[in-house]
């Protein structure tokens, strides 16, 4: 492996739109906070860099719906997200943000940069305007239809509902989200990186060059290069961000996803004035901790960039996460379906290293996993209180009951305690592989072996019972059981740093190197410890409960909410005789099958009473195929038949559509004979 002087690692920079939650914890902050303090500890040079992500069109959206301007929201998110962070112990060497004078100049002067060297294409497209607003609107401020689940509330760049990517032209119906009003198409001009100049090189740095990365990362990178790389718009028309440093490009500003990454380096260059031997040199080694959202764009797009501007190092790794949910739902800022971290640090008080541990353990590394109150309550009084809690207290506990509280002086070591000791270095070799690999939840698990080891040792020599008949034994064994609290102090240093903390606070001793792992005489005999104090406590299932009925609460206030939401508007009216040409029968259901390749499509055998024919419907999401065999329904027989994916449907199977987008069949309320009408 490539040895580096130095290391820059950066954690994705959170919208200031909203406060951070378990999910970007355990996805980015945790596994980044765990990899700089253990490269401290090992004595790297490294710095940590991070800040809040302040542009882009959620936030004026958000600022437009609270009646306050952009930057209020983002000075009041930014101010909650840096004191969270300070809370959970996070040791960024700065937390900056993108609306800093220092960032704006940067990236200003990056895009420059590459204006002039002509790394630019400029595209003139037409975009949706809002007359009314007289403004052009990015893709989240115009809603409409979404062309696959007909969700009625589908934004120009995505449907929420089905998780479609879109474009604004797809969306039937649109409408601005600002006035409400059907917005025109207009001409802008705009710049584009032409990702597909840097194809050939990408395809080699990562596919080549990069195998060792993670197989989510790599996997997608991959599918990404094979799709082909297209010019992407790094300017956008929106009145928030930095101006485009061109004459002629009023009323544009850089495309957040242009500015947000340079402000790593805005970050570091406000850091340090070496900023540049951490950016510019081959022996520093750069990571960028992120989430699976955020990977093409660290990964493909900024690389791109860097290049395009010439100087700069590419990342050596990309640890990107998957997704945590929450108690088996999506967590979701809007739907306010998440823990959110400066709630739980005041409703948790002294219990960061708890959240950090469960995070850590539970950590969607390798696919997407589910946060639940049960399972923090489980590894809290399992493990940190059964497990870690229980051997660091007996051993003080202990010491300070035979001993007055003062280390004892070790006398012969048998076999069994050799090889107690012996199983440190193997530990260590395998936390420090597991690391360097940003395997951290093996990581965790290596470290805490350090405490079953000792809660091992203590169970299998028994000192309380040779107290009275061997002090000399109990001495050594005691001995043994504060050099490894030691070496466990500083294992779980960069996993749950306030524990570490307390634990070298109790043994009176100033910081330990990573260096001194595995050494079995940290504390000299005589050396003097404090009174024991417990390291966790319980969490009882009142609090455990507090939380889910938390959680409850709030799905009820979605439910009312999506209930509430808008009726769909009157159609225009129809004739009697326009009415009467529909043929809509009751109809039975005979067979259902789900079609291959689809989602939503449904193939079903039905029994008109006038024939027995195949529809084709769009109800795979709300009812299985077993569930509808033998269900009457209603159809309009006479539609003209068409070919939904090869097959002919012939029909249409009506049902109610909620406001909420649930689709619901309609029948008769008691049972008819299959070909009855229906007016
Ligand atoms: N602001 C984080 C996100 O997608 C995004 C990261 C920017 S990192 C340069 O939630
Ligand atoms: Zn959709």
């Amino acid at each position: 492996m490539k040895k580096f002087k130095r290391y820059l690692v950066t954690s994705a920079l959170p919208y200031a739109n909203g406060p951070v939650h378990i999910g970007h914890l355990a996805g980015v902050y945790i596994p980044s906070d765990i990899y700089v303090r253990y490269l401290r500890l090992r004595g790297e040079d490294v710095i940590s860099v991070c800040g809040s992500d302040e542009h882009g069109v959620p936030i004026t959206i958000k600022a437009r719906q609270e009646g306050v301007t952009p930057q209020d929201i983002v000075d009041k998110y930014h101010g909650i997200i840096k004191e969270a962070f300070k809370g959970l112990g996070m040791s960024f060497d700065i937390y900056s943000r993108t609306t800093s004078p220092m960032h704006h100049e940067t990236a200003a002067g990056f895009f420059r940069t590459l204006y002039d060297k002509g790394e630019f294409t400029e595209q003139t497209t037409m975009q949706y305007y809002d007359e009314e607003a007289r403004q052009f609107l990015a893709d989240r401020y115009i809603v409409g239809t979404c062309p696959h689940c007909q969700n009625d509330r589908a934004y120009g760049d995505q449907c929420e509902k089905c998780g479609t990517s879109l474009n604004a032209t797809d969306l039937i119906n649109p409408r601005s989200a600002i006035t409400g009003s059907v917005p025109v198409m207009r001409e802008t001009k705009h710049w584009f990186l032409p990702l597909d100049k840097h194809e050939e090189f990408l395809r080699k740095w990562i596919l080549e060059g990069h195998k060792e990365w993670k197989a989510n990362v790599y996997g997608q990178c991959k599918s990404w290069l094979d799709l082909g790389l297209q010019p992407r718009a790094v300017s956008r028309d929106l009145d928030w961000g930095i101006p485009v440093p061109v004459e002629g490009a009023e009323g544009k500003v850089l495309y957040v996803w242009f500015d947000a990454p340079i402000g790593y380096i805005s970050a570091t260059k406000e850091l340090t004035p070496e900023w540049e031997k951490y950016w510019k040199d081959e022996e520093t080694k750069m990571v960028h901790f992120i989430g699976k959202d955020n990977i093409v764009f660290h990964c493909i797009v900024f690389p791109a960039m860097l290049r395009a501007h010439g100087g700069y190092i590419l990342p050596e790794n990309v640890p990107a996460n998957e997704f945590l949910n929450l108690e088996g739902d999506k967590i979701s800022t809007s739907r306010n379906w998440a823990v959110w971290l400066h709630e739980y640090l005041e409703e948790f008080p002294g219990k960061e290293d708890v959240l950090r541990y469960v995070l850590c353990a539970n950590a969607p590394e390798t696919k997407d996993n589910d946060f639940t109150w049960k399972d923090f309550q489980a590894r809290n009084n399992n493990e940190l209180v059964a497990v870690l809690g229980n051997f660091v207290n007996r051993a003080l506990v202990l010491t300070d009951k035979y001993f007055g509280g003062r280390v004892p002086a070790p006398g012969e070591l048998t076999d069994y305690d050799r090889d107690t000791l012996g199983e440190l270095p193997a530990i260590k070799r395998s936390l420090e592989e597991n690391i360097e690999n940003y395997r951290f939840r093996e990581a965790l698990k290596d470290a805490m072996n350090i405490a079953r080891l000792g809660n091992k040792y203590l169970a299998d020599t028994e000192p309380w019972k040779l107290i009275k008949t061997d002090e000399a034994r109990v001495a050594t064994i005691l001995n043994l059981a504060l050099q490894i609290t030691a070496n466990l102090a500083i294992a779980i240093e960069p996993f749950m740093p306030f524990t570490s903390e307390k634990i070298l606070r109790l043994l009176c001793v100033d910081k330990l190197g990573w260096e001194q792992l595995g050494e079995t005489a940290l504390l000299a005999p005589g050396h003097e410890i404090s009174k024991p104090e417990l390291l966790f406590e319980k969490i009882e299932d009142s609090v455990i409960e507090a939380q889910l009925q938390k959680l409850a609460d709030t799905r009820k206030k979605n439910l009312a909410k999506e209930a509430s939401r808008t009726i769909a508007e009157q159609k225009d009216s129809v004739t009697f005789d326009d009415f009467g040409r529909m043929d809509i029968r009751v109809a039975t259901i005979l067979e259902a099958e789900k079609m291959a390749k689809t989602k939503k499509l449904l193939k079903l055998k039905i029994d008109t009473g006038l024939d027995k024919r195949t529809i084709v419907s769009g109800i795979a999401e709300h009812y299985t195929p077993e569930s509808l065999v033998g269900k009457q329904v209603l159809v309009l027989v006479n539609l003209e038949p068409r070919e939904l994916k090869g097959v002919i449907s012939q029909g249409m199977i009506l049902m109610a559509q909620t406001p909420g987008g649930e689709l619901v069949l309609l029948g008769p309320s008691g049972p008819v004979v299959s070909g009855s009408t229906v007016g």
